[in-house]
């Protein structure tokens, strides 16, 4: 029998390099996002060039409901799933905090905090049941430190900080480990969401140095769930060689 990992917002980026990676090492996948067309790709291409299975489940991360509804759906054997990573997560703008727009502060709040919120309740329940399990956050250098415009992004990441922290005690008892990644610059679809289609704009962010791509995060979410069940990795931060900190970055080097 194949571990399984739940990876949500595996239709780009971070997300969907975890999914090749976990599936390259003998997972079996719950794969879920918004797009169903790109779940639905990405799981034939799995399923072809890897001796896995993958379940694409397709709701909206902000919608409790969907969420219990997809999740009450799995049956017994996907519900025993060893790894899950709270990944899906987006920036939206990036404005001092009297010019922000109060409908991208929700989103982000729903989205990257009470989403993941949900979705641990559900899996950690899950775990609970199979007494054993190990919860990746996938936090950011945004959850260390604060950048000038970052703002409510920015505490949205303190918060999966905090809570990373706060699970751990949780849900030791249970045999569950907790486990944030917290990566700098990885360019993925990110900027392209946070400056609302403007890729020129999204293309400035990675210009001048070599950003990490979702594969260099993937290895490390990989790498912490090879430890022997007496070894948790807290916290690894991960950044691009060119990026010392939030704003420090060796451009034309
Ligand atoms: P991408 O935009 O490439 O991927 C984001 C993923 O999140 C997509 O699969 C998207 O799926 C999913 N997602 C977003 N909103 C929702 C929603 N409401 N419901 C369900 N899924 C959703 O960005 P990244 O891969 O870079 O981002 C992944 C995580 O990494 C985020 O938490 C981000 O904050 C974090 N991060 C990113 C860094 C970077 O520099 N790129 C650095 C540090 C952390 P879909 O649109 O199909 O719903
Ligand atoms: C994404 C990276 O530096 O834009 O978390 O916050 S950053």
């Amino acid at each position: 029998m194949n571990k399984i990992i739940l990876i949500t917002g595996a239709t780009s980026g971070i997300g969907k390099a975890c999914a090749e990676k976990f599936a390259a090492n003998g997972y079996d996948l719950i794969i879920t996002g918004r797009r169903e067309e790109r779940l639905n790709k990405l799981k034939k291409e799995i399923e072809n060039n890897n001796n896995v299975r993958v379940l694409p489940l397709c709701f909206d991360i902000r919608d409790k409901d969907a969420m219990i509804a997809a999740m009450d759906s799995l049956d017994d054997y996907w519900k025993k799933i060893d790894v899950l990573v709270n990944n899906a997560g987006l920036a939206l703008g990036l404005n001092p905090i009297h010019e922000g727009s109060f409908e991208d502060w929700e989103t982000m709040i729903d989205t990257n905090i009470k989403g993941l919120l949900y979705m641990s309740k559900l899996v950690a329940n899950l775990m609970i049941k199979n007494k054993k399990g190990h919860i990746i956050h996938i936090g950011s250098i945004a959850g260390r430190e604060a950048y000038p415009n970052g703002n409510v992004y920015v505490a949205t990441k303190h918060a999966v900080e905090g809570l990373t922290k706060s699970m751990r005690i949780d849900l030791m008892p249970y045999n569950i480990k907790v486990t944030q990644i917290a990566p700098g610059a990885v360019e993925t679809e990110f900027s392209d969401v946070r400056f609302k289609g403007n890729q020129e704009r999204a293309k400035l962010v990675y210009k001048g140095y070599q950003p990490l791509r979702g594969e260099d995060v993937s290895e490390v979410v990989y790498y912490v769930t090879t430890f022997p069940p007496h070894v948790n990795i807290n916290d690894l931060l991960i950044m691009p060689f060119a990026q010392a900190n939030a704003t420090m970055f060796n451009k034309n080097s």
